[in-house]
């Protein structure tokens, strides 16, 4: 009868992997959540008209004392630190090849670069997903680094 179709179910179709992120959109794309941003985001006028790819509120180590600030990895790249509370822009991380991160624990991670290391702490803990971040971007700048002899 015509009752009796077949119950085999479809074979999943192989997706193709979605890499998402703003390092892997097109020029198209990332005009466009450049466009967002200088709509949506308060903190656009700081960053020299360079998407933001991650922010975050740290807490900036230098000598005895910290200061919160509001770090932003953009493109460019860029590290800009600002004031949270006077919404100004206080500095910059220098970027270079041989900038590199240090995760200590799950709060408290280093940048170095070649003339200082930056001490920085995520009150909420997510110190590793920062490290991530920079140091995607720093392969995707500078390309993967070459075996280091020691
Ligand atoms: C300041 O300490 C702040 O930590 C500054 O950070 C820092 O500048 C100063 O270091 C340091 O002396 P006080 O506010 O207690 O005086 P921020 O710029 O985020 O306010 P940077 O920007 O370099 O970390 P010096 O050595 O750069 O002046």
């Amino acid at each position: 009868d015509g009752q009796s179709s077949s119950t085999t179910t479809p074979a999943p179709v192989p997706r193709p992997r979605k890499r998402s992120g703003i390092l892997h959109m097109n020029d198209e794309e990332r005009q466009h959540q450049l466009n967002q941003q200088r709509c949506n985001s308060k903190w656009h006028g700081l960053v020299e008209g360079n998407l933001i790819v991650k922010q975050g509120l740290v807490d900036k180590r230098k000598g005895l004392f910290a200061r919160r600030r509001m770090l932003m990895l953009t493109m460019g790249p860029h590290l800009y630190y600002a004031d949270p509370v006077s919404m100004t822009l206080k500095g910059e991380i220098p970027w270079s090849p041989q900038l590199r991160v240090e995760p200590k624990n799950f709060r408290i991670f280093f940048v170095h670069t070649p003339n200082r290391t930056y001490y920085l702490e995520d009150p909420e803990g997510f110190a590793l997903e920062w490290c991530k971040a920079i140091e995607e971007m720093r392969v995707n700048t500078y390309g993967v680094s070459p075996t280091t002899c020691t």
